[in-house]
């Protein structure tokens, strides 16, 4: 097989969110977050994608599977002692904005909350493990989404500020890698978690949901500024979710609808993150869709300086597209829309399988922004069965992470400048976008099932030796 040649410091290992792992959602002073609302099954799919959820915890209806998740929050230690044994470089991990600020609008933060990170932080130095931090990934206060509206509201902007100060400030001889937001531009699909609000109609996609992203790119660019000031050696990121978008003819209408969606879905927010200012193309978007954005003296300005070290994102799916589109063409499963494309198969959540997308990702984006690039999210959603013995042959996941490894091998040949590649869910999780526990991505099987049952038991998967050898042979053995 042919030897990839990655990097001497690369940074292997895997990648994580609070929301997902820790549970232990009221302990330590936590508030509530957007997560611990969302219940788990059929009901989660639908209110992630669809208008008018009210916020509310209904405990007698549903079932909410981030309030335990898998008990990161008491068993760290075991968690970090098995990313160690893999030779993670890195841990990808997310601090839950409501264990700093219970209900975000406080004055001061909250003393249990910032201990719990610094005992994680410790508990990595110990092994070497690079931290890499997400300042938000998906777990806004509920406070803030039912008292202000979200990201609409520009109040929001001052207190995200108050949080991001706080942990950059505490942390700052702990961590170097930072990111921003969490895949900021899904908020276009997925507005409850990007954004902090539910569409109420159609309306609302246009002039609430680009305000609510003025502000959040202001947020970044304030917390980047603050990252460089606080922590001079420090690297920080923004983190897209990319999904290249490929025509599905030669058609030229499609090519130009296809190039549309890459430029508002993929581009938008990375161009401002990046280059610090809106992008060409917007003007004409907000003209036709009469957006009127607010922007306050000093906003732009703010933007300029407040530019990103490194583009981070997550990569699992490409999306093809054409402008006229009927039901029979949908590519049902891939969250982001799209049309089937028949070169490619589907997980069986019907996410379409791409790993050569990957290596296009990697070029479209060092091709429009020479920067530093860091895979911060791949991985493949299974089912994973125990044998009798209690093994877990996960062949199909190492056959998935091995193509797309050898597409960033690829990729770095290519002449792309690549940091890393932290994996998404080296431990078994609650998933974002189903609730569910069976939905598995980890090299690390946790006993924890759909019912909420199961012995919170560690255990580790076939997959586990295979990326240990990867990590210990710098990508050569795949
Ligand atoms: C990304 C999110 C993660 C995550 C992953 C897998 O969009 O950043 O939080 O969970 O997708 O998605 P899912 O858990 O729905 O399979």
């Amino acid at each position: 097989m042919k030897k990839y040649d990655f990097p001497k410091g690369f940074l292997w290992g895997g990648a994580t969110a609070a929301n997902q792992i820790e549970g232990g959602y009221k302990e330590g002073n936590k508030g509530l977050n957007i997560a611990d609302v969302l219940p788990g099954g059929k009901e989660r799919y639908n209110i992630l994608m669809k208008p008018g959820f009210d916020f509310e915890i209904h405990e007698d209806l549903f079932f909410y599977p981030n309030h335990e998740a898998i008990d990161f929050y008491h068993r760290y230690e075991e968690d970090i002692a098995l990313f160690a044994e893999m030779g993670f470089k890195a841990f990808r991990l997310s601090i839950a904005w409501t264990r700093i600020f219970p209900n975000g609008d406080e004055s001061e933060p909250n003393e249990e909350g910032l201990a719990f990170y610094d005992r994680v932080f410790d508990e990595l130095q110990k092994y070497g493990i690079e931290p890499v931090v997400t300042i938000s990934h998906y777990e806004m206060p509920v406070h803030l989404v039912k008292e202000y509206g979200g990201w609409r509201n520009r109040k929001v902007v001052s207190f995200f500020e108050r949080y991001a100060k706080a942990i950059l400030g505490r942390y700052k001889d702990k961590v170097k890698y930072w990111m921003t937001f969490n895949e900021i531009n899904s908020g276009l699909v997925m507005p409850i978690n990007g954004l902090g609000f539910s569409y109420q109609s159609e309306e609302d996609k246009y002039q609430p949901t680009f305000q609510a992203y003025h502000h959040q790119l202001v947020a970044s660019a304030i917390a980047v500024k603050a990252c460089h000031e606080l922590i001079p050696k420090s690297k920080i990121g923004c983190m897209l979710l990319f999904a290249p978008v490929y025509a599905y003819d030669s058609n030229p209408e499609n090519v130009m609808y296809a190039l549309q969606e890459e430029q508002l879905f993929n581009y938008f927010c990375g161009d401002v993150q990046v280059r610090g200012e809106y992008p060409a193309f917007i003007k004409r978007y907000f003209k036709e869709h009469r957006i009127s954005l607010e922007i306050l003296e000093g906003d732009l300005d703010l933007l300029k300086d407040g530019t990103v070290d490194y583009i981070g994102f997550s990569y699992y799916m490409s999306r093809t597209e054409k402008k006229v589109k009927s039901d029979a063409d949908s590519s049902e499963g891939n969250i982001i829309g799209g049309v089937r494309n028949p070169f490619l198969e589907t997980s069986d959540w019907g996410w379409e399988i791409d790993p050569e997308g990957l290596r296009i990702s990697l070029n479209k984006l060092y091709d429009r922004y020479q920067k530093p690039l860091f895979v911060v999210e791949n991985g493949l959603g299974a089912y994973d069965k125990e044998e009798e013995d209690g093994s877990i042959h996960d062949d199909y996941r190492i056959d998935y992470l091995r193509e797309h490894i050898k597409a960033m091998g690829e990729a770095i040949e290519d002449g792309v400048e690549l940091m890393g590649y932290t994996s998404w869910g080296c431990i078994d999780m609650v998933s974002m976008s189903t609730g569910e526990f069976s939905k598995r991505y980890g090299y690390i099987y946790v006993d924890k099932h759909d019912d909420g049952s199961g012995t919170m038991k560690r255990k580790k998967k076939k997959s586990f030796y295979w990326y240990k050898d990867v990590i210990e042979s710098n990508g050569e053995k795949l």
